[in-house]
């Protein structure tokens, strides 16, 4: 076609310009709110707020919890745009998680084998306050573990199972003056030592609160309270974490759970439970060597505030003047003074309720609180299925018995929110623009798929006067809670450092085996164990065929030699439950039995170059 030809002489488009607009145009007519989804029909036209145009990148990262799929996923906000997803207690099929040799090796600090998990809350490590894109944590209650991604390769690193509790629950970082400790609250109650003893006595039952050492991963102490753990948070001085506590009446069922009117938020004096752990007051029990000391009541370590039974969400105003305890149960939340705190601690302070500066009457079923940065909170109602705005200014002078209205305004969401998240909203940098809400009901707002639907996050503009809702976005079981991270913050790499100490196993054994990674294409053979070091330039393996015999233990290392963004290959040994990625310039390696005789072909599963489908090689296995 000749550049005439393909011109239209009326609009000066190409022809293909036009017809792209002219479909887009009519798109963008029959589908109303999409921002994100629809791209923008004219270029020249001004975006819709919340819309990112194709090319275009989000202002922000989201740091989605998978709930019980046990991943991690980011999201570009505000497009709502899946960007990735991270698997930590789950097994992936697309990147061998759960399957490599690096990341079996990463699974087992969490005590597994465990082909689940179950993910509620991604926080990422912070310098004064504010996050420093370095490590995201994650919880998992099902399995008692807490994870870490790295987030220059967006891989998680490290996995670990926390000794002496049962389900760990809520998870924050401490904020100040850096991510020393991860506290994680585990919730269920148990028998010490769990053993078989005391099974049917709960009044021996009991739970503990716990700090992680960030770098090393490893738990530093515990503390043991009253009453079951749920949500937690830290201050802004690194002195005290503050967690939601229900169940202060030690019952192992509903009603009796429910006996109480008043509950705990409890809160952990830090620097007090350190000078213990240093002093050596504290236990141990059983096998591990985790420092335990009591923090129940009457303990110099903690403080029981009590609050309208069974809360639920801990958050932490960016002003760092406040802990806020949601109701759930009481259509409240409780403002707790953290400068009162310190009075309490120092004996200026009798009756741990004179902490409580407000109490706001917000809706029915307040469960999490999040900050705009102006003075403005936002709290989830899961039964009014709103986000009611509220000024925490204003609900402090209600307290005080002046005649204000504290509620800004009550927007509907659909349906049943749990979490919500503002941008940066946990941090000192809270800027107000974005709030999301996941809602755990999605009900009619998408076609149906069946008996298990979605659930539907919400976007929500609130960088004006009122709340905007925006977009909708159907998520899968079940993003318990969310972090969205400006992207000035975030480095994450584009090719992998070949000397990343996520392989460094695999890179020992090939240097033991006298292998050069970089190079060689070799098979070396210890008895039955048989290592097969291969490389990978798109479209080629470094070797199309490689024998064994029947029965060998095969351990298959590729090395990704592509140096370019964006060319990843994979290695699938076809009916053997194998399969990994390899990223450009990583190292990757998979072990398993030979056990079918003939000819077993393998093949690259990550779509490469024109001839990705001729990226595949032979392993001849000998009887
Ligand atoms: Cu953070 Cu669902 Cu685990 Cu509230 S929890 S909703
Ligand atoms: Cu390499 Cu597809």
């Amino acid at each position: 076609m000749s550049k005439k030809d393909s011109k239209n002489d009326k609009s000066g488009l190409t022809r293909r310009q036009f017809i792209n607009a002219t479909a887009l145009a009519g798109l963008a007519g029959t589908t109303g709110l999409g921002a994100g989804l629809i791209p923008a029909a004219h270029a020249k036209t001004k975006h819709p707020k919340g819309t990112v145009g194709p090319g275009e990148l989000d202002e922000y990262y989201g740091f989605w919890s998978g709930g019980h799929s046990g991943e991690v996923r980011i999201l570009g906000v505000p497009s709502m745009r899946e960007l990735m997803r991270i698997p930590v207690f789950n097994i992936d099929s697309a990147t061998g998680w759960g399957i490599t040799n690096e990341s079996k090796e990463i699974l087992k600090g969490g005590g597994g084998p465990y082909l689940n998990g179950d993910a509620h809350h991604p926080h990422m490590s912070m310098t004064d306050g504010r996050y420093d894109g370095k490590y995201v944590f994650i919880n998992d209650k099902a399995n008692t573990r807490v994870a870490r991604i790295r987030c220059d390769i967006m891989k998680t690193d490290k996995v670990i199972s926390i000794p002496n509790v049962q389900a760990i629950h809520g998870l924050r970082v401490q904020k100040v003056p850096h991510t020393k400790y991860v506290f994680c609250n585990a919730e269920f109650r148990i028998p010490h030592p769990n053993d078989g003893r005391d099974i049917n006595d709960p009044s021996k039952y009991l739970t503990m609160f716990n700090a992680i050492d960030a770098e090393k991963m490893e738990v530093a102490w515990q503390v043991i309270v009253d009453g079951n753990l749920d949500n937690t948070d830290a201050d802004y001085k690194g002195k005290y974490a503050c967690s939601t506590c229900y169940n202060s009446e030690g019952a192992v069922d509903l009603p009796g759970t429910m006996r109480n009117e008043r509950d705990w938020a409890v809160v952990f004096n830090i620097p007090r439970i350190e000078d213990a752990v240093k002093a050596g007051k504290f236990t141990t029990l059983g096998d591990s060597k985790v420092p335990i000391v009591d923090g129940r009541h009457g303990s110099e370590y903690t403080m029981y505030i009590p609050v309208p039974k069974s809360p639920h969400g801990l958050n932490t105003s960016p002003d760092g003047k406040y802990f806020v305890a949601n109701g759930k149960l009481s259509p409240t939340v409780t403002i707790i003074d953290i400068d009162k705190i310190d009075d309490w601690f120092d004996g200026k302070l009798k009756d741990e309720r004179d902490v409580v500066v407000g109490e706001p009457e917000l809706g029915l079923g307040p469960l999490h609180t999040a900050f705009d940065g102006r003075g403005n909170a936002y709290t989830t109602l899961f039964i009014d299925s709103q986000i009611a705005k509220w000024n925490v200014a204003d609900a402090i002078k209600a307290y005080q018995g002046k005649k204000v209205n504290y509620i800004r305004q009550k927007l509907d969401v659909m349906y049943q929110p749990g979490h919500n998240h503002t941008t940066m909203g946990e941090t000192r940098d809270a800027d107000g623009k974005w709030l999301v809400s996941l809602c755990k009901f999605a009900k009619d707002r998408f076609l149906p798929v069946g008996p298990l639907h979605p659930e539907n996050d919400q976007l929500i503009d609130i960088s004006g006067d009122t709340m905007k809702l925006v977009h909708d976005g159907p998520t899968f079981a079940e993003p318990h809670d969310c972090i969205i991270v400006h992207r000035s913050k975030m480095k994450p790499l584009k090719i992998w450092k070949r000397n990343d100490p996520f392989y460094a196993k695999t890179t020992a054994m090939a240097k033991k085996d006298g292998i050069v990674l970089e190079k060689d294409n070799k098979v070396v053979r210890h008895g039955n164990k048989v290592h097969v070091y291969m490389t990978s330039i798109a479209p080629n393996f470094g070797m199309t065929d490689f024998t064994v015999k029947l029965g060998d233990e095969v351990t298959v290392v590729v090395t990704n030699l592509d140096q370019i963004e964006d060319v990843t290959h994979g290695f699938t040994m076809t009916n053997h439950g194998v399969v990994m990625e390899i990223g450009p310039q990583q190292t990757s390696s998979v072990t398993f039995i030979a056990d079918k005789p003939g000819v077993q072909w393998f093949y690259c599963q990550w779509f490469c170059h024109a001839l990705h489908m001729e990226m595949r090689g032979r392993m001849l296995v000998e009887v």
